[in-house]
């Protein structure tokens, strides 16, 4: 089974998987999502916010799950392929529907601006907040200088219960986690963090491009769960942000391929069903207050 088995441990890798994974088992996974229900068949889908650092991958991993589900590559979110990584290349609030052959899958995945370590300089931190809560409508353009107002044209004073976030991704690229040596990025995660814990949003990291963090990894993707240094990016985002590792996921983007590939496909399939059963546990809640108030 490829970077599964057991082989002998070196300096950079474990003789054992870290993490048991069902590499040839995407049939399975494909089909419990594509059955998946949201536990209130009255909600036509539960929102799943992507948010994190500029150039960390969340228009891409967007795009990898509908290419997933629709077995060919699909670019619908914009991904950034200049050389200039400086800048934000998303700078609107876009929902992206996941098609299941006719149909849309029950979830839809909210692309955002990037962070950024200086303020003034990408999407605010208030922005996530609202998104979130529900209050921003698509489409908006993210100010950074200023977080939107119930002013704006594009605030949402009743955001209804398919407004809201279930789920906040944060996406991390593991060969630029700047977050340990960038404290003001860090700074900005920690407070969206302890919002979403207000909000009581189940939180999901996002470790993208693993294959340029390790070698092993860019050689056999099989190997992301042998390799000491993916464990130690995952435990060094755990510490910095206080996400559990086991709601941490290294996943390798469609960037370059031209067509899908199973071993990819596991690695995001996996990753988008634990979000899915987070978003429906929250969405379940939120219901049943709403039932109880009613
Ligand atoms: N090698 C590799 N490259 C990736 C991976 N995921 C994303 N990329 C590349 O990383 C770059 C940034 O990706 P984007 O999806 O634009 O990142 P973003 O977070 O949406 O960036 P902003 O919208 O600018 O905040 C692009 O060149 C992608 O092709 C991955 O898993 N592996
Ligand atoms: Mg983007």
């Amino acid at each position: 089974m490829g970077g599964s088995q057991s082989t002998q441990e070196t300096d950079f890798e474990y003789a054992k998987a870290w993490r048991d994974t069902p590499w040839g088992e995407k049939g399975h996974l494909e089909k419990t999502l594509k059955d998946f229900g949201l536990c209130d068949p009255n909600i036509k889908h539960a929102r799943i916010l992507v948010v994190g650092e500029i150039g960390a991958g969340k228009s891409s991993f967007i795009n990898s799950v509908n290419s997933v589900f629709q077995g060919r590559i699909t670019n619908e979110a914009l991904v950034n392929k200049t050389t200039d990584t400086s800048r934000t290349f998303t700078k609107l609030y876009k929902t992206y529907y996941i098609r299941n052959g006719q149909s849309l899958m029950p979830f839809v995945l909210t692309d955002t601006m990037g962070i950024e370590s200086e303020n003034l300089h990408g999407i605010h931190q208030e922005d996530i907040v609202k998104a979130m809560e529900g209050c921003i409508k698509e489409r908006y353009k993210f100010n950074p200088e200023s977080p939107i107002t119930p002013q704006d044209n594009s605030y949402r004073s009743n955001p209804s219960l398919q407004d809201q976030t279930y789920c906040l991704v944060f996406v991390i690229a593991a060969d630029k986690i700047s977050m340990a040596a960038d404290d003001n990025i860090y700074k900005k995660v920690k407070h969206i963090k302890s919002k979403a814990d207000e909000l009581e949003i189940p939180q999901v990291m996002i470790l993208t491009r693993p294959d340029e963090a390790c070698p092993l990894v860019k050689q056999n993707i099989r190997k992301v769960y042998t390799s000491k240094k993916i464990k130690e990016k995952l435990e060094e985002c755990s510490a910095h942000t206080g996400i559990s590792v086991s709601h941490i996921f290294p996943v390798k983007c469609y960037h370059e391929e031209i067509d899908t590939q199973d071993d990819m496909d596991v690695l995001i399939l996996r990753a988008f069903k634990h979000i899915v059963h987070m978003a429906n546990d929250a969405l379940r809640l939120k219901c049943n207050e709403k039932e109880n108030s009613e």
